[in-house]
């Protein structure tokens, strides 16, 4: 009998690790629904400057048939396949073990398939609600459908990354789970947690309401169970990239983690607090105690400190990086970091802007504060810099290594990446300018405004004129940015050669640290513990008030207003 050797061929890409595939499935599709969805984005930012071309766009009924794609497409849709791609693969090679291939692809189709319900429905015209689908707004029942499949088939995927956690702590007693590891299937329990708002919302009330076997539904209890998700659902957003930040910067800076133990706590911290905080949505909302907005809005501000946690010792680690490269002085050393390296970069200026989203953020969940700027411009100004820079940017800045270590092809011209990069972060910071500055004039967000009567957009107008000037030029380099991007995106992804061998492997960082003997990071590692002790947490900041909201509904028939 004879034994071939296996070496992996080189126009098979996938031969060594078939996970790799799955990855590059997810991360791409989610990148193309973004692409629709940010397509509509310069159309509203021309909205926000006075300048209404809805008319010449036949294949769209109204101004929120546009919100609506864009919102789903680009909050929910493309962030949550990017991050099952991401937190799928990178644990997995973390543990180095494989996921169940078969159940993986079957999670990849039940969510396509979900999405394509949703699509039907809203490019048929038939679910104009926006991506918080508030009752008594009544898409069709397939658009509630849809993304109740687009959620289950995320959870699946982190109980798979859970279950393979589980088996790698079976094969590995008293061994501390690898940081990054740790950082992905924290995030997957807590998205587990954070989820059930929006799946008890969708598949207890709105399906059935919108299927017409209820009449009625209570419009504060699905805003209650939509924004117990929405909120935490930020951190299934931003937490991704904080692994990014964390685990793999450092090594792209040329350096190491400079304190893991605190990685782990600040992803500890996310866990036990990032759910129960998502009346700070609700502060304008009747029927709810200004007593509990309040014990909400403390957690929020608590939930502020993990992420001020990664703010020092991610620049702690890019500082350590650029002084064994011989960087001098308080700021000299930033000349050292590797500018040129788009992925670097675009993920440095994702974290640039997050330090004036997050400044935002404590105004926007300050309750006194939040009454000035609540339903107004300063609103979408200050999530295109979070979830549409800090998140979005750090996911560009991650395929430039990731789609060349996947495929095996050569990234296609790094400095277009890299100015794609810049291109995003500077649009995006007029954008914020001048969204933040509409709000303050008391512009309302969700508004077709340059559809008003002259009159009235003047009356607009005559007070935001540079505001709305930035706003709509901002949507003009953004589009320029995206255009970059894709253009990189495609050119990559189209070349016919690979060089599996020689492609970039997973940057995972060393660590300055040996967590092994610290007893505090070994009590962090009971993730099971953490997640029973959060979910306690959110029974006493969410029980008594959803209790107060089931027992005594105010029932609602559907509407549909477009
Ligand atoms: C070319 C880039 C983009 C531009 C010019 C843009 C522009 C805008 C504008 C002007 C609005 C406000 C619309 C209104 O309130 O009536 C908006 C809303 C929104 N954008 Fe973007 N955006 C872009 C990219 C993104 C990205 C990358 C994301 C997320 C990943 C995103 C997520 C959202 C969401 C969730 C809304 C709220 C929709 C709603 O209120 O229902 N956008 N966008
Ligand atoms: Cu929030």
């Amino acid at each position: 009998m004879t034994t071939k050797t296996f070496t992996p061929s080189q126009d098979k890409a996938y031969d060594t690790h078939p996970e790799k595939k799955i990855a590059l499935y997810y991360t791409v599709t989610g990148l193309i629904f973004l692409l629709v969805g940010v397509l509509m984005g310069p159309l509203q930012a021309l909205n926000y400057a006075g300048i209404d071309i809805y008319k010449y766009m036949p294949f769209l009924k109204s101004y929120y048939q546009g919100l609506t794609l864009h919102g789903v497409l680009n909050a929910l849709v493309f962030t949550t396949y990017f991050i099952c791609g991401i937190l799928l693969y990178i644990p997995a090679r973390d543990l180095k073990l494989r996921p169940n291939m078969t159940f993986a692809w079957f999670t990849y189709w039940l969510m396509n398939f979900g999405v394509v319900l949703a699509a039907i429905a809203i490019l048929g015209n038939n679910a104009s609600v926006l991506y918080t689908f508030y009752p008594p707004l009544k898409g069709h029942p397939l658009f509630y459908i849809g993304a109740a499949l687009l959620v289950a088939s995320s959870l699946l995927v982190g109980g798979q990354v859970i279950y393979m956690w589980t088996g790698w702590k079976k094969a590995n007693p008293g061994k501390i789970t690898p940081v990054t590891a740790y950082m992905s299937v924290a995030t997957w329990f807590m998205w587990i947690l954070a989820s059930l708002g929006i799946v008890v919302e969708v598949v207890f009330y709105l399906i059935p309401w919108a299927l017409g076997w209820t009449p009625a539904v209570d419009p504060l209890l699905a805003r209650t169970l939509f924004w117990y998700t929405g909120h935490p659902i930020v951190y299934f957003w931003l937490l991704p990239a904080y692994v990014s930040w964390y685990a793999f910067i450092p090594k792209q800076a040329g350096g190491k983690i400079v304190s893991e133990p605190l990685a782990r706590l600040a992803f500890a911290m996310f866990l036990l607090v990032s759910v129960p905080v998502g009346l700070h949505h609700q502060f304008t909302d009747p029927g709810i105690s200004n007593t509990w907005k309040l014990i909400q809005m403390s957690l929020t501000f608590a939930v502020a400190v993990p992420s001020m946690l990664t703010a020092f010792s991610v620049a702690a680690s890019m500082e350590y990086a650029a002084r064994l490269k011989g960087g001098k002085g308080l700021t000299g050393w930033m000349g050292k970091l590797p500018w040129n390296e788009p992925s670097f970069t675009a993920q440095v200026l994702a974290m640039v802007s997050f330090i004036f989203g997050g400044a935002g953020g404590i105004a926007n969940a300050s309750m006194s504060l939040n009454y000035v700027v609540h339903n107004t411009a300063w609103i979408p100004g200050h999530f295109h810099i979070t979830v549409g820079t800090a998140t979005t940017l750090t996911f560009f800045g991650m395929t430039f290594w990731l789609l060349p270590h996947l495929t095996g092809k050569k990234l296609f011209n790094p400095r277009l990446a890299l100015a794609s990069s810049w291109w995003w972060f500077v649009g995006m910071m007029v954008f914020a300018v001048g969204m933040h500055w509409e709000g303050l004039l008391g512009i309302p967000r969700r508004a077709h405004i340059a559809a008003l009567p002259k009159e009235l957009l003047d009356q607009y107008a005559q007070n935001a004129q540079i505001p709305m000037a930035l706003t709509g030029i901002s949507g003009m380099i953004l589009l320029v940015a995206a255009i970059m991007y894709y253009t990189v995106v495609a050119g990559t992804l189209m070349q016919g050669k690979r060089d599996v061998q020689n492609a970039p492997e997973i940057p995972f960082s060393e660590s300055l640290t040996n967590v092994e003997t610290r007893k505090s990071v070994r009590f962090l590692d009971n993730l099971w513990l953490l997640f029973a002790v959060a979910f306690v947490i959110v029974l006493g900041a969410y029980g008594p008030i959803l209790w107060g909201m089931i027992s005594d509904p105010n029932l609602v028939p559907g509407m549909r207003l477009w």
